[in-house]
């Protein structure tokens, strides 16, 4: 807690705000009101923090991690910052003590979305991990006027509207316009005395907006700056004067334009001039910011990797390798191969995917066209590479005219990683199988986490109490001390009291549900949820497959002994994703159809809440009982959702794949429902050109489902609508939800069994919580600090 912070002062600092940063009395505040009041009072105490941090880094030149990020996807700041200052509690009774409704105040600030998924979920989670770690950092992204967009079911089908956080001020950011840098596009390149100068034919400002990340207990904070694009000049006069008005706002345009909107894409990549500008746009700010952080107290920039270290997430950043070049040898005068050795040694490149649609490539047309002094750089890069590093099959940069952003940023870091222990091999023998024997210790693994502040100690007050109860306070920090839990899973008392701070999250989560969908779900029945974006290789397929074939069973024989259960989903999908789109449909239908049925009733349920983001997780991960985490084996890359159920007690039921094998291996495998098949017997599988026909035919449950589909039992307005579904079972099964259907079903059998045990059910559960503290992202980023950063906590 903040030196001298009590309710009296917080309170007069809440009130202060509203009469005079918002110019309301409180008779006449509005909740909106009353929110900003709160979080300008909350951000005053972030100040003290962050401006000594930074002048700490300053005073004793340290090294600094720059994340380059396209997406954070934070979520709400207003509660987490309080839970880190230690003012939470204090907050809730200052605001309930002035007549409002304190969870509403906190509902009232919009999610920032400015990410996709798990990649923007991560890069939120590692800003906050380097914040509690006293690592020197800056996070640097875009800042995105609509964000991911709002997802709306209108007959079941998802609908896209736009999302519009920055609508209101949003109060935690501060805009440094003095932090500008200009960004050029197109042009041509001209050699004058020799060097090659770029002449960008359009050119933007970028200019920063600053949000303090304060971690745990305020002891560091750090700054996550996110650009937004300018015109160079205000409006073309000459060209509105002559009367040609739209063409003198065209500066306006293109800069409106650039930060508008998030590509809604996750894995897959837009092949869009506007993105590959975006990306530019980015890393060039970034790199201009950074090299002039540096040059204001170095002069030798052949010393840079001493005092820098950059992380591209994902490729999206890749461009930093060339744009680095152009920066130290056009504009530095430092010769190419000095420049190389640098930029390599500063770069990072973590990879988050091996779907081969996911690989970022450029035609050289556009590309050239977009940046042409960055493509002679790139051939110039390949041509260095081939002659430095020969091989006789090298796959190089430039290949079929297109510009391969994985190997650039491959060849410009000294470090590659994965982002699990499984995906890591794969990167190395799958997706650079070449590059990784010229460079054999370049690829390394750091296995994913997730903040346990937000995903654990905020979202799960329950829980929380009873750990801090159990094994005292300090665990937030040090997550390893959640195996002090262990000696307590063996008692009843303990296992009842982790029962019921679950049973109270599930309690408050079915009010939320029969607000949000008007199903009435029983707390008693068994919470199965699978949370995510909708993609055919996370297989949703599968889990409603398997839940029409519960819900045939049950009609079946509905006197039988059935453990009741709730089917939850929430997942968005890319808006031009068709496949997706009618999984999402299917959901709905079943849905549906299930929920009405009377001959079922309280056996089974199945909801599917809009527009699942970060503060739905928060409500849901707590109150789930399952965790469903059921790709096809090979391809997730490691998950986060995983390691978020396992620290709220939620036992998986999933197949070996990303980070599940070793959520596994952590928690035991008596504490795991697995199933399916390996990414070694995936491969194999898929040789039997009829291998989808071979399930079928050998599971009835199976068949009955995809004839139920066929004849259109969930659909009854449109009997046809689900052809194409099951046909592409049959036919076109590429991510083998056929092959392991039968697997899954016996797999959920096995789930029913062991909640029929609450013994054995409960300790499971406890267990889970009690060995997730390996996924805290302190461990990961203390990883990235010593294998790939070489920086030290100022702390
Ligand atoms: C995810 N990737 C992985 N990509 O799928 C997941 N892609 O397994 C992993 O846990 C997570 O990264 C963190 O490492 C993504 O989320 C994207 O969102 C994305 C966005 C744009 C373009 C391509």
């Amino acid at each position: 807690m903040p030196p001298g912070a009590t309710v009296d002062s917080l309170r007069a600092e809440v009130l202060r705000h509203l009469s005079f940063t918002i110019a309301k009395d409180p008779g006449h505040a509005s909740l909106h009101d009353w929110r900003m009041a709160l979080s300008y009072a909350i951000r005053d105490h972030i100040v003290t923090p962050w401006y000594a941090s930074t002048r700490r880094t300053w005073d004793e030149d340290r090294k600094r991690v720059y994340y380059l990020s396209m997406e954070y996807l934070i979520g709400r700041v207003l509660e987490d910052a309080a839970i880190n200052l230690g003012l939470r509690d204090m907050a809730r009774e200052v605001i309930e003590g002035l007549g409002v409704d304190f969870n509403a105040l906190v509902e009232d600030e919009p999610d920032a979305a400015l990410g996709n998924g798990g990649l923007g979920r991560l890069a939120a989670c590692f800003m906050e991990s380097m914040a509690t770690l006293g690592c020197p950092a800056y996070g640097y992204g875009l800042r995105y006027e609509h964000g991911l967009f709002r997802q709306r079911f209108e007959g079941g089908r998802q609908v896209e509207t736009p999302e519009d956080w920055l609508v209101t001020t949003n109060p935690w950011e501060f805009d440094r316009p003095e932090s500008a840098y200009t960004v050029g596009f197109k042009g041509h390149v001209e050699s004058r005395d020799g060097r090659d100068v770029w002449v960008p034919g359009e050119t933007v400002t970028a200019s920063a907006h600053d949000t303090p990340v304060v971690g745990w207990q305020g002891r560091w904070a750090n700054t996550l700056r996110l650009w937004s694009a300018k015109p160079t000049t205000l409006f073309d006069l000459e060209r509105f004067n002559r009367g040609d008005y739209a063409a003198a706002t065209e500066p306006e345009q293109l800069a409106r334009t650039i930060c508008r909107v998030l590509y809604p894409d996750d894995t897959t990549y837009a092949g869009k001039e506007l993105r590959l500008k975006q990306e530019f746009f980015l890393t060039s700010a970034a790199l201009q910011d950074i090299l002039r952080r540096y040059c204001y107290t170095h002069k030798d920039l052949g010393r840079l990797p001493e005092r820098v270290a950059i992380q591209m997430n994902d490729t999206h950043p890749a461009i930093a390798g060339p744009e680095l070049i152009r920066l130290l040898t056009d504009k530095h005068g430092v010769d190419f191969d000095a420049a190389m050795d640098v930029a390599r040694k500063v770069l990072g490149f973590t990879n988050h995917t091996l779907l081969p649609e996911a690989l970022e490539r450029w035609s050289t047309y556009l590309f050239g066209n977009v940046l042409p002094r960055h493509m002679q750089i790139i051939e110039r890069i390949d041509s260095w590479h081939r002659r430095t590093y020969p091989r006789p099959h090298f796959v190089g940069i430039v290949k079929h005219h297109e510009v391969r952003m994985g190997e650039l940023a491959f060849i410009m870091s000294h470090k590659v990683n994965g982002v699990s222990a499984l995906h890591s091999k794969l990167v190395k023998s799958s997706l650079f199988p070449e590059l990784s024997a010229l460079h054999p210790d370049r690829v390394v693994n750091q296995t994913n986490g997730v903040t346990p502040r937000r995903w654990l100690n905020l979202c799960n007050r329950p829980l929380a109490g009873l750990i801090t109860e159990t094994i005292g306070d300090g665990w937030q920090a040090d997550l390893d001390r959640l195996h002090e839990l262990e000696p307590h899973v063996e008692e009843a008392g303990f296992r009842d009291a982790f029962a019921a701070a679950k049973r109270a999250n599930k309690v408050a989560l079915t009010g939320w549900i029969k607000d949000r969908t008007g199903v009435v779900v029983s707390p008693d029945a068994l919470f199965d949820v699978q949370v995510k974006r909708i993609h055919e290789y996370k297989r949703q397929l599968m889990n409603v497959l398997q839940t029409i074939a519960h819900w045939h069973a049950i009609r079946q024989d509905p006197q039988a002994d059935w453990v009741p259960r709730v089917k939850i989903f929430g997942g968005k999908s890319a808006p031009g994703y068709f496949v997706a789109k009618e999984i999402i449909h299917l959901i709905n239908d079943t849905a549906r159809v299930i929920n009405a049925d009377p001959v079922v009733g309280d056996r089974l349920k199945v909801v599917y809440p809009a527009n699942y983001n970060v503060s739905m997780a928060e409500k849901l991960i707590p109150a789930a009982d399952l965790s469903e985490q059921i790709s096809t084996a090979g391809k997730e890359a490691s998950g986060t959702g995983n390691m978020k159920f396992m620290m709220n007690g939620a036992p998986t039921i999933g197949t070996l794949d990303g980070a599940n094998v070793e959520i596994r291996e952590q928690v035991g495998a008596e504490n795991f429902f697995l199933f399916g098949m390996t990414t070694e017997q995936v491969a194999e599988r898929r040789k039997d050109p009829d291998h989808a026909r071979h399930a079928i035919e050998a599971s009835q449950p199976l068949q009955d489902v995809l004839q139920m589909l066929a004849e259109g039992r969930f659909s009854p307005d449109h009997p046809d609508r689900y052809h194409g579904v099951v046909d592409r079972v049959w036919h076109h099964d590429y991510f083998l939800v056929a092959s392991d259907f039968a697997a899954y079903h016996a797999a959920q059998a096995e789930v029913d069994a062991a909640y029929r045990d609450p013994a054995r059910w409960w300790r499971m559960a406890a267990f889970n919580t009690a060995r997730s503290g390996f996924f805290s992202s302190d461990r990961t980023i203390r990883g990235y600090m010593q294998e790939i950063w070489s920086t030290e906590s100022a702390l």
